[in-house]
């Protein structure tokens, strides 16, 4: 029998109709082979938070997957979502149609140059801790320990839940 691992993927979207963005790379990843969704947090909007100032306020949730693919494989299948949404090459920390990062991989610790997990920024930014924390309250995170204690450290009240 092939191992499966929890991972848990951030999605974010600043452009052409957020919710819709996100709403489609849900559906998309569920159709990821050898992948299922376990859970997807709710939809968060918040001001870009470390990137250019002038952008549209972004759109933000978790998804819980459970996969049999590698971190490289399922990192992959993220990047051919990202382009088959549209997504362009654009500037570092610009705005984006869809964003989809591995933030944590089971209890894998990635340390390449091109590839970081748990993600390198998790444990600074609201917009990832929040709706991971929804999902997923008692987690304990390689390199971060406890997720209940990033989100109480967190000072940012910028983050608020999308109405449908
Ligand atoms: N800010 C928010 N609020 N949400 C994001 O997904 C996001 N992504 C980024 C930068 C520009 C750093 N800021 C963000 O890449």
């Amino acid at each position: 029998m092939t191992k499966d691992v929890l991972a848990y993927i951030g999605l974010g979207s600043n452009l052409n109709d957020p919710v819709i963005q996100v709403t489609r790379a849900l559906e998309a990843l569920g159709t990821i082979e050898g992948t299922s969704i376990l859970e997807a947090s709710q939809f968060y909007t918040s001001p870009a938070m470390g990137g250019p100032v002038d952008q549209a306020d972004y759109v933000n949730a978790v998804a819980a997957l459970r996969t049999v693919l590698s971190p490289r494989n399922l990192l992959q299948q993220l990047q051919l979502l990202e382009l088959s949404q549209g997504r362009k090459r654009g500037p570092r920390w610009g705005s984006r149609i869809i964003d989809l990062d591995i933030l944590l991989y089971g209890d894998r610790i990635i340390d390449e140059k091109d590839f970081r997990v748990p993600h390198i920024s998790l444990h600074q930014r609201a917009f990832v801790l929040i709706p991971l924390f929804e999902i997923a309250p008692d987690l304990i995170m390689p390199n971060h320990g406890k997720l209940s204690h990033l989100v109480d450290a967190l000072d940012s009240d910028e983050l608020e839940l999308v109405r449908n």
